[in-house]
């Protein structure tokens, strides 16, 4: 239907048109920073990362994300496992990840999105996302 692919290139224009200001604001953020003193809290939120899970931990078990940004998670034990959302947290699961296995998870809400192993509950850990 062309009314659907035409939302669709709307919706594609305006991510790429987020993303190039998300740019700019942090370019201008990190220049207002620099100014100030305090680089520190301008460069803790990235957009991209990469969680290992290895020796049934989370590796690193906190990460600050920008809003919109992806994490992806890599089992590197031979035993199976996931990172599944906990507490109400708002993301889509890895599911079952076995050896080597990765999964990229988008998390398009802000706060904190705690997470666990639903083989192994004691695994836990935490997406902090931000504006
Ligand atoms: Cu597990």
């Amino acid at each position: 239907m062309p009314m659907t692919r035409r939302l669709l290139l709307l919706t594609g224009l305006g991510s790429a048109l987020n993303v190039g200001a998300i740019l700019a604001v942090d370019r201008w953020r990190q220049a207002d920073s620099l100014a100030e003193g305090d680089p520190v809290e301008a460069t803790a939120a990235v957009s991209e990362a990469e969680v290992i899970i290895r020796g049934f931990q989370y590796l690193p078990a906190e990460v600050t994300l920008k809003r919109g940004g992806t994490i992806t998670f890599t089992n590197e034990d031979s035993t199976p496992h996931t990172a599944t959302p906990l507490d109400g947290a708002q993301f889509q699961g890895t599911g079952r990840l076995r050896r080597n296995e990765s999964k990229v998870v988008v998390f398009e809400v802000t706060g904190i999105q705690n997470y666990f192993c639903d083989i192994h509950p004691s695994m836990v850990g935490r997406i902090v996302v931000v504006d």
